[in-house]
C-alpha cells in the first residue's frame, strides 16, 4: 500500500449553539467548540478528524485551547511531512508528548480515514467490523422533570433503541422507576458522572430498583476504590466512562472490580488505535464496550459508528442523529438515525467529509499547515 506521506493539515475551530441547553450536575452546555482537521496526503487524499475537547475543563483536564496548543506546537512539527505505513506508527512518534489524548486522537482519526481510503474500503471493514446496522442511543439531559418526561417521549417517538438518563443525588428514583416502567421495549442507561461520594453510597443503592441496564460512571474518576465497595452491594452493573482513559485503567477496573462494563471514548484513550487495543483486550477478559458520545458533530460519530461495528460493543451507544444537538451537521453526508438505527458507509474511509460550506459559517479561526 506503500507509505503515507503528510503533506498538509488545515485546523478549523468551530463554534456552534445547542438547540437545547445540556444538562448535568457538572456543567450547562449551550455552545459547542470544537476543532475539525483535515489531513491531506501524498496522493491527494483528505482524512478528517475532529477534537472532543470542550472549552473548559469540566469533564477532562483538556480544553479546546489546549488541544490546538499541543497540535500546533508539538504534534503537527513532528508529523509532518513524515510517512506513516500505519496510523498506530504515531504512537511512538508522539510518546515524547505527554497524555493530551484529545489533541492526539484528532490526528489518528484523520491518518485512519487516509489509511482507509488508500485501501478503497469503508473504515469499519478495515478494523474488521461487520455490516450490521448501528444500534442508536439517545441521551436526555434536560433541566427539571417536566423537561426530562418530554424529551424521552420524543425520543421513543424517533425510535431509539435505548434512552441515557443524566442521574445526580437530586434525582427522585422512584420516579424514574415510575417512567420506565412505561417503556418496556426501551433500554434506559443512568448516567451519575461521578455524582455519588463514598457518604452517599445509600443514595445510589436506591437506583437499584429503578430498571437501569447500567449506571454509568457513579463515583468520580479518582474513587475507583469507592466503585468497587458499591458495585459489591448493587445489582445494577456500573460502566466506566470518565474512568477509562488507557488499557492500564482497563485492567484496574478488572482488578479492582470497580465497574463490570466499559465506555469507550476514542478521544479520551488518544484515538481508534488504542480503542482497539482496548478492544481487543475486552474481548478476551469478557468484558462488554458501548461507545459514548461527547456531543459531538458528525467527523465523531463516523468514527464512533465505525468502532461500533466490532463484535465486543454489545449496548447501543451515544448515537443521536446529526441534527439532535444543532439543526445543521457539519459534515456530508450528515448521520441519521432510520427506525432506531444507523447505517454503516460503503464509501472509502470513514464516510463523510467537512462541509466546507457551513465550517466556514461556524469557524473561529483556521490555520494551514505546510510541508
Ligand atoms: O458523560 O457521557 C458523558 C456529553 C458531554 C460530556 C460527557 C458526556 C456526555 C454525554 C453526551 O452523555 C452523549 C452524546 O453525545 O450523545
Ligand atoms: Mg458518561
Amino acid at each position: 500500500m506503500g507509505n503515507i506521506r503528510i503533506q498538509r493539515i488545515t485546523l478549523h475551530h468551530v463554534r456552534v449553539p445547542l438547540k437545547k441547553t445540556f444538562t448535568t450536575h457538572l456543567q450547562e452546555v449551550l455552545e459547542r467548540e470544537s476543532i475539525l482537521i483535515e489531513m491531506l496526503d501524498d496522493q491527494g487524499n483528505i482524512g478528517v478528524g475532529e477534537c472532543v475537547a470542550f472549552t473548559s475543563p469540566w469533564y477532562t483536564e483538556e480544553t479546546v485551547e489546549t488541544a490546538w496548543l499541543a497540535l500546533e506546537n508539538w504534534i503537527i512539527p513532528t508529523i509532518l511531512n513524515q510517512t506513516f505505513s500505519h496510523p498506530d506508527e504515531l504512537d511512538s512518534c508522539l510518546s515524547f508528548i505527554k497524555r493530551n489524548h484529545m489533541a492526539k486522537s484528532t490526528v489518528n482519526h484523520a491518518l485512519w480515514d487516509i489509511f482507509a481510503q488508500r485501501q478503497q474500503k469503508p473504515l469499519w471493514q478495515v478494523i474488521g467490523g461487520t455490516s450490521r446496522a448501528i444500534e442508536a442511543g439517545v441521551v436526555v439531559a434536560s433541566a427539571n422533570e417536566a423537561e426530562m418526561n418530554a424529551d424521552i417521549e420524543s425520543a421513543v417517538t424517533l425510535g431509539y433503541k435505548r434512552i441515557k438518563l443524566k442521574i445526580s443525588q437530586l434525582s427522585n428514583p422512584q420516579n424514574l422507576k415510575e417512567i420506565i416502567t412505561q417503556y418496556p421495549q426501551t433500554l434506559f442507561f443512568a448516567d451519575a458522572n461521578g455524582a455519588f461520594t463514598e457518604d452517599t453510597i445509600d443514595l445510589l443503592q436506591a437506583f437499584d430498583e429503578c430498571g437501569f441496564t447500567l449506571i454509568e460512571q457513579p463515583f468520580s474518576e479518582q474513587q475507583n476504590r469507592v466503585s468497587a465497595m458499591a458495585q459489591k452491594k448493587m445489582e445494577t452493573p456500573f460502566a466506566l466512562d470518565e474512568s477509562i482513559a488507557s488499557i492500564q485503567d482497563v485492567q484496574e477496573m478488572i482488578d479492582q472490580q470497580s465497574g463490570k462494563i466499559i465506555v469507550i471514548k476514542q478521544g479520551r484513550v488518544g484515538g481508534l488505535s488504542n480503542a482497539l487495543r482496548i478492544h481487543e483486550n475486552c474481548v478476551k477478559a469478557d468484558v462488554p464496550i458501548w461507545v459514548g458520545g461527547m456531543i459531538e458533530f458528525g467527523v465523531s460519530k463516523a468514527f464512533n459508528i465505525a468502532f461500533a461495528s466490532l463484535h465486543g460493543v454489545k449496548y447501543p451507544g451515544d448515537f443521536s442523529s446529526s441534527n439532535h444537538f444543532w439543526d445543521y451537521d457539519l459534515c456530508e453526508p450528515t448521520i441519521d438515525v432510520q427506525h432506531g438505527e444507523i447505517l454503516l458507509p460503503t464509501t472509502p474511509g470513514i464516510g463523510v467529509k467537512l462541509n466546507q460550506k457551513l465550517v466556514e459559517q461556524y469557524e473561529v479561526r483556521r490555520k494551514l499547515f505546510n510541508a
